[in-house]
């Protein structure tokens, strides 16, 4: 099957995929606590994770899958890696707050090649092919050209690690001064993506994991953004967790929040 094809059954498989999610039946959620109390599975991740899995693996046998709630992670540098978060946002799946996504990322030999985010429940599907733009519903989409203090920052809190409040907290309260207003949302995948769509000037987390931001980070940069860490550093796809800024370069510069 060629790549065309291949992102085709993704995206027939994402879209699927979020049917379940819309339709889920949330007097019956079976909710597990991972590391904490605050880091939660439900039936639903691991279900639409199994059915994209089944789905991609069917459309290219071989490739290799990276996906938050599988205990065995295949090897993220293969010739085909898939990257996924089968629900990014869980906490507000969890309290029906709406605003949570299929994160979806295809990686070459540690290369960005195709990436989509879907939020079904706003029936929104960002997605974005390397060299070839970013869309949203099939709209060329790009990021915002304001400035600092006409732009919406949202962050994120990095929950399942405390140790990291003090430090988010502070970059808040300091951008706070500096902005429009800031928002915290629950979905890193889909707050990258507005960022992407020029909704927000800036988003940063202290700490993500891959499949948190790997389709996100191609949808961010083929809408022409930047996507560092708190130190500048341009982030190469890794297991590793690693910190997140997202924004224009203008705005990125103007909020001093790398090295602050
Ligand atoms: P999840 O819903 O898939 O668990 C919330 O801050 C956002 O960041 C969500 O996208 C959440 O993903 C993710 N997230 C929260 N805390 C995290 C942590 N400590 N490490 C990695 N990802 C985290
Ligand atoms: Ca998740």
């Amino acid at each position: 099957m060629n790549s065309d094809k291949v992102i085709e059954e993704i995206r027939r498989a994402v879209l699927s995929a979020g049917e379940i999610i819309t339709s889920a039946a949330r007097t019956e959620l079976k909710i597990d606590e991972k590391t904490s109390s605050r880091d939660l599975v439900t039936q639903y991740d691991k279900l639409v994770q199994e059915k994209l899995i089944a789905a991609i693996s069917e459309a290219l046998p071989g490739a290799q899958f990276v996906s938050e709630e599988s205990a065995e992670k295949g090897d993220i540098y293969a010739e085909n890696a898939f990257i996924i978060d089968p629900i990014d946002g869980t906490t507000n799946f969890i309290h029906s707050m709406g605003n949570c996504a299929i994160s979806v990322a295809w990686y070459k030999s540690g290369e960005p090649f195709y990436g989509a985010v879907y939020d079904p429940n706003a029936k929104e599907f960002f997605e974005a092919k390397s060299g070839e733009g970013a869309f949203l519903n099939s709209e060329p989409i790009h990021i915002s050209n304001q400035t600092l203090e006409n732009s919406i920052v949202l962050f994120g809190t990095a929950p399942y690690n405390p140790e990291l409040a003090d430090l988010t907290f502070d970059l808040v309260r300091k951008i706070f001064g500096k902005c429009q207003d800031v928002r915290r949302m629950g979905s890193a995948a889909l707050d990258i993506c507005h960022v992407a769509c020029g909704r927000a000037g800036l988003y940063f987390e202290a700490t993500l994991s891959p499949w948190d931001y790997a389709a996100a980070a191609l949808i961010l940069k083929e809408s022409g953004g930047e996507f560092v860490n708190l130190s500048g550093h341009e982030i190469k796809l890794s297991l590793e967790k690693t910190s997140v800024v997202a924004g224009s370069k203008n705005i990125i510069s103007e909020s001093s929040i790398i090295n602050h």
